[in-house]
């Protein structure tokens, strides 16, 4: 059922076929005294409906089954939106669990929640500050399509009107070298999550719904479509926007450009790595990203998404921002460069 999904996550990132099909190794729901049922609305405790309301974002619910799972009770919902089917789960006590792919993988989960203190950068780093660390390091821009171009001196600067957009066609090694660079790191899958999530598993780092007012993504109606805004754009002083930062006064986690984060991915990170500061596998053959896109549909700019591609390549629907170790998530960050 979850088909559709499978393909919008090739699609964003462009991970190859053969990786999400051999992903599969779930073993979800088939340990023995676990059980399953369908069930009505009626049947579903208020705490857990609230839960649902809040992710279904408008959508209808198809299905609802009642399972057990290693002694717990969860529910899952099958929703329909927008020609789309998800697959969401809540535990009995209302706590959102995120969703199932195909393969029986958890996409997102509350481990986001626990993720300790960290600061996280207010905006997606820009095209001005990119090309400060090309100038700094000596590098190649990687890419001629993104907005950075040589001037007369040899050094880098943004295209004229392009400062404050955010950096895209840079590969993982470029967004972790820029970080490194600025005495930062890239934020970890869950550091990213929590400072989108906060700790009320909203789906959106505003709160519940997505419109045009909120975030950039594909048709969103925005000044600049069909292409990127600048950064902290829905700040509600720019004309038919809302002020929509995450509850850590963090921007755009949702659209204009995914992000790359530190971890490699695994459809199975969720699950198999450790509830708190998970930093994904040892290794593998791509790394995490989130927040999905300009490019995108609202529907995958929900906070729980995950998405992957290999450290190597650039996309014109990519960028990152920076995080370090202590003290707070986001709300007084100061960027290192303006
Ligand atoms: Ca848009
Ligand atoms: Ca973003």
């Amino acid at each position: 059922m979850f088909k559709k999904f499978c393909i919008a996550v090739l699609v964003i990132f462009g991970i190859s076929t053969v990786f999400c099909a051999a992903s599969g190794a779930g073993e979800h729901g088939g340990k023995s005294g676990n059980w399953e049922k369908k069930i009505k609305w009626a049947k579903v405790p208020a705490v857990v409906q609230a839960a649902i309301e809040k992710h279904t974002v408008g959508g209808k619910i198809t299905e609802i089954v009642k399972k057990s799972e290693d002694g717990k009770i969860v529910y899952e919902f099958e929703v329909q939106k927008d020609g789309k089917e998800l697959d969401l789960r809540v535990a009995s006590d209302g706590t959102y669990l995120g969703e199932e792919d195909a393969e029986g993988n958890i996409t997102g989960s509350e481990a986001g929640a626990q993720a300790d203190k960290t600061w996280i950068d207010k905006f997606e780093v820009t095209n001005a500050q990119f090309a400060t660390f090309l100038n700094a390091k000596n590098a190649d821009r990687f890419d001629e399509q993104m907005e950075i171009e040589p001037g007369p001196d040899g050094t880098y600067g943004a295209e004229a009107g392009r400062e404050r957009f955010p950096v895209r066609y840079v590969d993982w090694h470029g967004a972790a070298g820029f970080c490194r660079w600025a005495g930062k790191r890239l934020p970890t899958e869950a550091e990213w999550e929590k400072a989108a999530r906060g700790t009320d598993g909203r789906p959106f780092p505003w709160g519940d719904a997505i419109d045009g007012s909120r975030a950039n993504f594909l048709s969103s109606g925005d000044p600049y479509d069909e292409g990127t805004t600048p950064v902290g754009f829905y700040d509600g002083k720019n004309p038919g926007t809302q002020d929509s930062p995450s509850p850590y006064g963090v921007y755009d986690l949702a659209g204009n450009v995914g992000e790359w984060v530190a971890d490699w991915y695994a459809p199975d990170a969720y699950q198999t790595g450790p509830s708190r500061n998970p930093t994904g596998p040892a290794a593998g053959q791509a790394r995490s990203g989130r927040g999905a896109s300009w490019q995108h549909p609202p529907e995958l700019l929900r906070s729980t998404m995950r998405y992957s591609g290999r450290p190597d390549a650039r996309y014109d629907y990519v960028g990152f921002r920076c995080a370090r170790d202590g003290g707070q998530m986001a709300r007084l960050f100061q960027q290192r460069f303006s």
